[in-house]
Parts: C-alpha cells; sequence; structure tokens
C-alpha cells in the first residue's frame, strides 16, 4: 500500500454445492486469520436477518412461494444492501469471508428453470468484485452422506448436479476449484495458505466492479 494510506482487505467468496463444508471452513478460516492478528469479518448470503433476508428464509423453508424472476431478484438485493458495509470494511483494511454470493445467485435460479444466464447475472453487475473465489467441490454422494442433506428447498441431487455445470461457465481467472472431499483440518490447511496469499496481493490492488 501507498505510505500513509491502509491496505484495504481482501473480498474472499467460497462457493460449492450443498454440505460442501462452505460455513465449517468460513468459521475455520476467520479464527486462523484472526488469531495470526489479520483483520478479518464473516458475512454469509442469503443475509436472512434483513428484511429481505426473512422473505427469502420464508421461501427456502417453503412456507412461502414466490415468483422465480422475484425470488432471483431478492436474492440479489440482499447483497445490494450489504455493499455500503462491505465497501467500508474492505477499505478500512478488513478482510471479507464470504459464504455464498452472485454466482449462487446465478448458478441457483438457471439451475431451477433454465434461465437465462445473461439475464441472471445482470443484477448483480457491479457489486465489489472478489479477490479470489474459491469453489469447493464435492461430489453428490459424498455430500448426501453429510448431516442434513435434503431439509430446504434445492437441495436435491438433480438440482445440485446442474449447479456444479453453472459453476463452471462462471468461471474466471479469479477461481479455484478446491476438492473438498478430504478432512475438515486438510481443507483448512488448503485454503488458509490459499487464503494468506491473496490478502498480501490484494492490499496494493484497488477494488473492482464485478462482471463490468
Ligand atoms: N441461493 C440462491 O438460490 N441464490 C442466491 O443468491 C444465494 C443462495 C446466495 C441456502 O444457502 C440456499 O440458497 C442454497 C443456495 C440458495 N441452496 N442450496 N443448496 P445456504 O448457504 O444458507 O445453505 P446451504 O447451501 O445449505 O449451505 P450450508 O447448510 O451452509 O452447508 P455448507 O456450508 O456447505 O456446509 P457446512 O454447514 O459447513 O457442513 C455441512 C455438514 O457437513 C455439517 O454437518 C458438517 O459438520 C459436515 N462437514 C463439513 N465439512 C466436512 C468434511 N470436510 N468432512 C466431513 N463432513 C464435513
Amino acid at each position: 500500500a501507498k505510505m500513509g494510506s491502509i491496505a484495504r482487505g481482501a473480498l474472499i467468496v467460497l462457493e460449492g454445492g450443498d454440505r460442501c463444508g462452505k460455513t465449517t471452513q468460513c468459521g475455520l478460516l476467520l479464527k486462523s486469520l484472526v488469531e495470526e492478528q489479520i483483520q478479518a469479518q464473516l458475512l454469509e448470503f442469503p443475509d436472512r436477518t434483513t428484511k429481505i433476508g426473512k422473505i427469502i428464509h420464508d421461501y427456502l423453508q417453503r412456507k412461502e412461494d414466490l415468483e422465480d424472476h422475484a425470488v432471483h431478484l431478492l436474492f440479489s438485493a440482499n447483497r445490494w444492501e450489504a455493499v455500503p458495509k462491505m465497501q467500508d470494511l474492505l477499505l478500512q483494511g478488513t478482510t471479507l469471508i464470504v459464504d455464498r454470493y452472485a454466482y449462487s445467485g446465478v448458478a441457483f435460479t438457471v439451475a431451477k428453470l433454465d434461465f437465462d444466464l445473461e439475464w441472471c447475472k445482470q443484477p448483480d453487475i457491479g457489486l465489489p468484485k472478489p479477490d479470489v473465489v474459491v469453489q469447493l467441490q464435492l461430489s453428490t454422494e459424498a455430500a448426501m452422506k453429510r448431516d442434513g442433506f435434503g431439509r430446504e428447498r434445492y437441495e436435491n441431487a438433480d438440482l445440485q448436479a446442474k449447479v456444479a455445470s453453472n459453476y463452471a461457465k462462471l468461471r474466471d481467472s479469479t477461481w479455484k476449484v478446491i476438492d473438498a472431499d478430504k478432512s475438515k483440518e486438510d481443507l483448512h490447511t488448503e485454503l488458509l495458505a490459499l487464503c494468506k496469499s491473496v490478502i498480501e496481493s490484494a492490499k496494493n490492488k484497488p477494488l473492482s466492479a464485478l462482471w463490468k
């Protein structure tokens, strides 16, 4: 960073299919970074704590049905409402570890109804662009052996396979695909090393805009 200016934090996104261990790894990452005195915070999407997030939660829990375009836009709005906070934190030097982002938005809506990929990307264009997107890849067979598979809407093998193929269409130079079928500890070691190098190199880069 330039003399006198604060080095910005990195925007680190974890993506992956159901049960791949994103939430577990986000928690472990935060713990290790904080132990090493690196400022960091977690964010997750959907953020179910906001008004919009509560509507999304009821939809995912099948308590409410919503028109498919409308729910896609709500997922996006739920990210935009977090942007001012994200920008402030990043520019103050805090690294953000984000559990799902716009890629989930596109991959799930396209998987659900064969929606047009470009249409699905539109509402998220211009969000803060991640410095790295880590896709935790886990076969559906392995995912189904883990606790909790199949409780919410979207948690079925067919849809999860389509999501995986949509992720492949969204990969760009910021993506890293990691095999998630390993112990929590081994996966964490791999991820921590990757994230620390991303945090170092993000320090001197301006924050840019997604899909622009
Ligand atoms: N969605 C969307 O449609 N549009 C959008 O814009 C966004 C999301 C943002 C809810 O997301 C749904 O919303 C999601 C996509 C859609 N639908 N699906 N599927 P969510 O993130 O709130 O929920 P989720 O995908 O179901 O994620 P999760 O429950 O948070 O799972 P996870 O984070 O991948 O896994 P985990 O909780 O860390 O681990 C799952 C279990 O496996 C747990 O019992 C762990 O102890 C165990 N585990 C974790 N790691 C391991 C390893 N390494 N070995 C063995 N067992 C492990």
